[in-house]
């Protein structure tokens, strides 16, 4: 069976199980955050970040991209890569943009809210909350919400790794109890309704809400 290296409420490493889960693949975590100096963890991952992984065979490497596209060359049922190479390019293109910009907007405001105060004893910084809130999300929502058709997957309407990784940055707004304005991102809204519901991204919320509110 394969390790996942990280938190489960780290968002690129719940982006890198939610892969698994849509597929149906087993997986091992081990437990241990970013810059741990676990030897395995660091042959993995130099730079410490996580997501690290370990293949069935022992191979090390790092990076939730990575990892899911390792993952869907082992195990081909449920694929998340479109067939189609535009459309392909497209999926990556949007996994690209959550892994920077939404996951900027996103972890900023879960960072903010969530994790500075619970795991380092940060207090919430009300000035940028303030400017994540009316600057950053707006502008990626905005953006997310005029690519997406309502009731719509991102791509050709076939659940993708675009969606999976927006899906796991918007978890982080779950978190932090914000919700995303139906009246002004009805698409993006709606996106996330269906998402979560998935019994394998419930399943992972459970877990998550497990580890940060009890
Ligand atoms: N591109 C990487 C980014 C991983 C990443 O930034 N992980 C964060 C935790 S959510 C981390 O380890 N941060 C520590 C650091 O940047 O040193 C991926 O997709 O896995």
């Amino acid at each position: 069976m394969s390790t996942i290296f990280g938190v489960a409420v780290s968002p690129f490493v719940r982006k890198a199980i939610l892969a698994h889960a849509y597929k149906g693949v087993q997986f091992e975590i081990k437990m241990l955050p970013p810059g741990d100096e676990d030897a395995e963890f660091r042959q993995a991952s130099p730079l410490g970040k996580i997501p690290g992984y370990k293949t069935d065979n022992g191979a090390l490497f790092s990076d939730s991209s990575v990892i899911i596209a390792y993952l869907e060359k082992v195990h081909a049922e449920n694929p998340l890569y479109p067939e189609n190479p535009e459309s392909l390019a497209r999926a990556l293109w949007f996994e690209e943009y959550a892994d920077s910009k939404l996951a900027e907007a996103c972890n900023a405001l879960y960072f903010q809210l969530i994790v500075g105060p619970k795991f380092f004893g940060h207090s919430p910084d009300e000035n940028r909350i303030i400017e994540i809130r009316k600057q950053l999300l707006p502008e990626t929502f905005n953006y997310l919400n005029s690519q997406m058709s309502a009731g719509q997957w991102l791509i050709d309407n076939e659940f993708s790794v675009a969606d999976i990784a927006v899906g796991a940055f918007l978890i982080n707004l779950e978190h932090a109890q914000y919700e995303i304005d139906s009246s002004s991102y009805r698409n993006l809204a709606d996106f996330y309704q269906r998402f979560v519901a998935f019994e394998f991204v419930q399943a992972q919320l459970n877990i998550e809400k497990g580890i940060l509110f009890n």
